[in-house]
């Protein structure tokens, strides 16, 4: 049985079933009359063909969600792809991208790219703080014109268990900590999103630990794959998708990558994480994906690829081990905690 009673105080990302899914199953059950009873004796066949309709007709795409920001740096996209990056599979429509998102200061679902239009993003300040050389607040107009900004086609995997692949355009965050100057004592990165009650309806849920917090090692956030998206599909980003800076760390569990931070603060001390906060045993700060480490209530090891309901093995580290196992070859932690 898959039916799992969603308790106030826990978040949707917790529950086995993402919220859009109880959304698209009472539509289901109101169009063809099946009764939640019946429903609640589901085997977990059945609950897979359901998530997957769930999938397929909640990513179809809709046009209409791809407004371009207009703002000042839009003449700095596109920028030249950089080949390295290759996928192993197509990349997703933007429509698609474009209507199914994870935000959850716009909502706990994922249809949210209507609301999140409300995002005003210029001026847009950028504060780098904590234990760095140079401490400054700086208009995210000026950091963008400073990066050497790249186009990166990535996977991301969500740890819903489904994932997506997106051309970002933006610049690796080494760049950015080069130009912060970090002080030899500092060994983590903590980022923030913005915080505003009126333009964020989900920032008024009390039992949320706003605003969204996420972290990294200075070794992790050095590494070439570790990057700042500012566009998406060669346009500047969206504002669903997190605009205008956007953290892209596609060997870490979707959650890890923040959207529209605000703050950049270099310490000593391992920050907290805001999914982390709220359910750290399910959630943690590491996150790395690993299909052999089951999320405590589902599996990791395969994901359904969005749009096309193809399900498919998923891979250590997302695939992407190669840039990234290294880093965790003498950390002395549990496979709980380093991939969860
Ligand atoms: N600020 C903020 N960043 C966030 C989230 C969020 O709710 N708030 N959700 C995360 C999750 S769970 C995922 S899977 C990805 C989704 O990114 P996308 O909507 O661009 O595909 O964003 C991540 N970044
Ligand atoms: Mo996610």
């Amino acid at each position: 049985m898959w039916i799992k009673r969603h308790r106030a105080w826990e978040p949707p990302e917790s529950s086995a079933t993402p919220e859009s899914a109880w959304r698209a199953r009472r539509r289901i059950i109101k169009t063809f009359g099946v009764g939640a009873a019946v429903l609640g004796l589901d085997t977990g066949g059945a609950r897979a063909t359901l998530l997957g309709r769930l999938l397929k007709s909640g990513t179809q795409g809709n046009e209409e969600s791809i407004v371009i920001p207009d703002v000042p740096w839009n003449d700095q996209l596109p920028a030249e792809r950089n080949g390295a990056y290759q996928l192993d599979r197509a990349l997703t429509p933007e429509a698609v991208n474009a209507t199914f998102n994870n935000f959850y200061e716009f909502g706990s679902h994922k249809e949210i790219w209507e609301e999140a239009q409300a995002l005003e993003l210029s001026p847009w300040q950028i504060k780098i703080d904590g234990m760095v050389e140079n401490k400054i607040t700086i208009d995210v107009e000026e950091l963008i014109r400073r990066m050497p900004l790249e186009e990166r086609l990535y996977r991301l995997r969500c740890v819903e268990a489904w994932s997506m692949t997106i051309p970002w355009t933006g610049f690796p965050l080494a760049e950015l900590i080069k130009f912060a100057k970090p002080l030899s004592g500092a060994k983590f990165l903590r980022m923030e999103a913005f915080m505003d009650k009126d333009v964020a309806r989900g920032q008024t849920q009390p039992w949320n630990p706003w605003p969204y917090v996420e972290g990294l090692t200075l070794a992790e956030a050095t590494n070439e794959l570790a990057f700042i998206a500012v566009g998406t599909y060669g346009h500047t980003a969206l504002k669903q998708h997190g605009a205008p800076l956007r953290l892209a760390v596609p060997w870490k569990y979707g959650f890890k990558s923040i959207k529209s931070i605000v703050r950049f603060t270099f310490s000593a001390e391992r920050p907290v994480s805001f999914w982390e906060e709220l359910q750290g045993t399910e959630y943690g700060f590491w996150a790395n994906v690993n299909p052999g480490i089951p999320h405590p209530r589902w599996s990791q090891a395969r994901e359904e690829i969005i749009h096309t309901g193809e399900k498919v093995p998923t891979k250590l580290y997302n695939g992407y081990a190669e840039q990234v196992g290294h880093l965790y070859k003498n950390i002395n932690l549990p496979d709980e905690v380093l991939y969860r």
